[in-house]
């Protein structure tokens, strides 16, 4: 018997600073209500998708962003999603700041099923951005001064009839992500992300944006046989414009749903993970195939040395 899942993304358009959880949890139910007019067995929701992106500002001492952050999921304003999506019989994954009871930070992203039932929790591996100000960018990319790196990995879980697993936007730029998931067998892979449409370091990549979103994702479904479905939060948030795109792509590469405008918006496909088998099975047949041995610089070695020059050189 083949197992579909009716995915939607659902991309959200900016959250504003003084925008309430209230506020917010309102808007996600409304796209939640969308999903259940389209039978959607899963919803997917953005990178931090309870609160306006704070790591573009600065702030001396962290805990005064503490109200960014959730402290238990569900809580009090979150509960009537969760409460909603259980009535709905709808599963969902949502991102948020995670600050646990150890006073530990983390970029987190939650995926619970039909019934309620948490199914999995990961934590943002790879940080990108800085740790301290930077006052000659237009705006901050604070990520690594609010945010640990998880030491937890890529695992996957088993939900909604297939093989899952969740990564949270920087981490769909490395090709690692997805292999590690394809080599746990992940059949659905889930993307949320906030990316600010201006890079500061080399502001040449800003009008390539949405041909690289495309880029890794679509090479990371293919290269590992996987859905993947990549979620927004764009617009313009706080004077700051970030890319919207949100997409759901085969296992053969192909997008087979996409946003065309920013804005709260659902989109839908669904998900035959049978599909799978058939790059899985034939050209990206890891266990005929891969070569590990020939792969060991992967793990032994972080940065790029490339070998000394000859004199002649
Ligand atoms: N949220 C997130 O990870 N955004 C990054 C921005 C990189 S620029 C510091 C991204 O890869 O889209």
């Amino acid at each position: 018997m083949s197992t579909t899942i009716q995915v939607g993304a659902a991309q959200m358009g900016p959250i504003g600073r003084d925008d309430t959880r209230q506020d917010v949890v309102a808007r996600l139910i409304d796209l939640l209500h969308k999903a259940a007019s389209a039978e959607c067995d899963l919803v997917v929701f953005p990178e931090l998708a309870l609160t306006t992106f704070f790591p573009r500002w600065f702030s001396e001492d962290i805990t005064e962003f503490d109200h960014y952050y959730e402290t238990e999921m569900p809580g009090p304003a979150t509960q009537p999603l969760f409460d909603e999506a259980k009535r709905l019989g709808i599963g969902f994954c949502i991102g948020y700041a995670e600050l646990t009871p150890e006073g530990r930070r983390f970029n987190t992203y939650l995926l619970i099923d039909k019934s309620g039932r948490q199914v999995g929790k990961y934590r943002k591996v790879h940080i990108p951005g800085h740790d301290q100000e930077e006052p000659w960018r237009p705006f901050q990319h604070l990520e690594r001064r609010y945010f640990e790196e998880s030491d937890e990995g890529f695992p996957v879980f088993r939900g909604f009839g297939g093989v899952i697993g969740m990564a949270l936007c920087n981490d769909r730029r490395w090709s690692e992500t997805y292999r590690v998931f394809g080599l746990q067998g992940a059949e659905l892979i889930l993307i949320g992300y906030n990316t600010p449409l201006h890079y500061a370091p080399d502001p040449d990549q800003n009008a390539l944006q949405g041909f690289h979103n495309h880029l890794v994702m679509q090479a990371g479904a293919y290269q590992n046989g996987a859905w993947v479905v990549g979620v927004a939060k764009g617009g313009i948030e706080e004077g700051v414009e970030s890319l919207s795109q949100t997409t759901i792509i085969a296992p053969s590469g192909q997008i087979v749903a996409q946003t065309i405008t920013s804005g709260d918006i659902l989109v839908t496909a669904r998900c035959n993970l049978d599909l799978c088998a058939g790059y899985k099975d034939t050209l990206f047949n890891f266990a005929r195939y891969r070569r590990p041995e020939a792969y060991s610089l992967i793990t032994e070695r972080k940065g790029s040395i490339a070998p000394p020059m000859d004199s002649e050189d």
